[in-house]
C-alpha cells in the first residue's frame, strides 16, 4: 500500500525474498521499467531503502538521484559495487548478511579443492556411463599434505583456512594486516601462488583487487598448480587464465565466479581441467533463508528507529 515506505529492489530478488519485501513495504522495481530514467524523475524522491544483492550493488549515478534513499540492504557480502565513499559522505546506510554464509562459502571452497583434487566429476561420469565395465580406473591426487595458499583471511579466508587445516593441509595466506593465526603469512599475491598447490581467491571484488591474479600470478602458480575462486570474477584476468589453462601454465581451476555471470566464456566452458559452479557457494536453503530475514530485519529496523543491523 501507499502508507508503507518506498523501497527500489534493482535486480530480480529470490522470490522467497521478494514475496517478504512486497508484504511490508511499497516495492519498487527497477529492472522492471521500460524506462529507468524516466521512472527515476517521477518517484526518485519517494524513495527510502534500496535493495540489492552482493553481486549486483547499487551505481553511484542512481543513488544521486535518490535524495531520501538512506539504507541499502544487500542480499549478500559483497560490497564491490557500492560506492562506499560516496554512501558514508550521503549518510547512507548498508546492511550486509554478515556471518550467515560463511560456513556455506567455506565449504564449497574446500568441495572444490576435494573434488578437484579426487576427480570427482570425471569418476561420477565414468561410474553412471558403465565405462567402469571395459576401462581402468585412472589415478587422482592426493589432497592432504599439499599447500593451500588463501588470497584474503577475512572471515571466509578464515573459514577455509580452519577446514583445509582439518583436511591436513598446509596453509598460507595474503591479507592487507597480519593475523592472529599460526599460518605463514605471504606478502603479497605472487609469493602465496609460488607457495601454493592450491590458491584460493577469499577476498573482496574491490578496485585494488581488480584483475590481480594475471599471468605473472599463474606463472608463479605453476604446472602443478590450482587456482580456486569463490570471490568475485574480477579478481581474475580472465583472458590470463584462459591461456594459462590452455597451455598448461597451471594444472586447472574450479570456479563459481565469473566477470560477467550468468555468461560464462565459452573458451571457460570448453576445458577440460576446469570445475564450474553457477555462484551458488552461499545457495543453500538455510544460509538463503537466514540471508532473506536479515534482510528483512534490517529493512524493518531502519524504519522503525533509524538504524539498520547488520552494519557492513
Ligand atoms: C550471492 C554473494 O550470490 O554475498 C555475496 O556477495 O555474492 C552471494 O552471497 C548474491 O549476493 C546473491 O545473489
Amino acid at each position: 500500500t501507499t502508507s508503507q515506505p518506498a523501497i527500489l529492489i534493482i535486480q530480480p530478488l529470490m522470490p522467497q525474498l521478494d514475496e517478504k519485501l512486497t508484504q511490508h513495504f511499497h516495492c519498487y522495481r527497477l529492472y522492471e521499467q521500460p524506462d529507468p530514467a524516466v521512472f527515476i524523475a517521477r518517484h526518485g524522491t519517494a524513495i527510502k531503502a534500496i535493495v540489492t544483492r552482493g553481486d549486483v550493488g547499487v551505481e553511484t549515478a542512481l543513488l544521486e538521484q535518490l535524495p531520501e534513499c538512506k539504507a541499502i540492504a544487500v542480499f549478500g557480502v559483497g560490497t564491490d559495487r557500492i560506492d562506499l565513499n560516496y554512501a558514508a559522505a550521503h549518510d547512507i546506510q548498508i546492511s550486509i548478511t554478515r556471518d550467515i554464509l560463511t560456513d556455506d562459502v567455506a565449504d564449497l571452497a574446500l568441495t572444490l579443492t576435494l573434488a578437484f583434487s579426487r576427480n570427482l566429476v570425471a569418476y561420477h561420469q565414468f561410474a553412471q556411463s558403465g565405462a567402469w565395465e571395459n576401462n581402468a580406473v585412472a589415478l587422482s591426487s592426493r589432497a592432504s599434505g599439499k599447500r593451500i595458499g588463501i588470497a584474503g583471511l577475512g572471515a571466509i579466508g578464515l573459514a577455509i583456512a580452519r577446514r583445509a587445516e582439518a583436511f591436513g593441509m598446509q596453509v598460507a595466506y595474503t591479507a592487507r594486516t597480519a593475523k592472529e593465526v599460526s599460518y605463514k603469512r605471504c606478502d603479497n599475491i605472487e609469493q602465496l601462488a609460488a607457495f601454493s598447490d592450491f590458491l584460493v581467491l577469499a577476498l573482496p571484488g574491490s578496485a585494488e583487487n581488480l584483475q590481480l591474479v594475471d599471468a605473472k600470478v599463474l606463472t608463479a602458480l605453476g604446472r602443478e598448480g590450482v587456482l580456486i575462486n569463490i570471490a568475485r570474477g574480477t579478481v581474475i584476468n580472465e583472458a590470463d587464465l584462459i591461456a594459462a589453462l590452455q597451455q598448461g601454465t597451471i594444472k586447472g581451476a574450479a570456479l563459481d565466479v565469473y566477470p560477467q555471470e550468468p555468461i560464462i566464456n565459452p573458451a571457460l566452458r570448453q576445458l577440460d581441467n576446469v570445475l564450474l559452479t553457477p555462484h551458488i557457494a552461499s545457495a543453500t536453503h538455510e544460509t538463503r533463508a537466514q540471508m532473506t530475514n536479515n534482510v528483512l530485519e534490517n529493512l524493518l529496523a531502519y524504519f522503525a528507529d533509524g538504524k539498520i543491523l547488520t552494519a557492513v
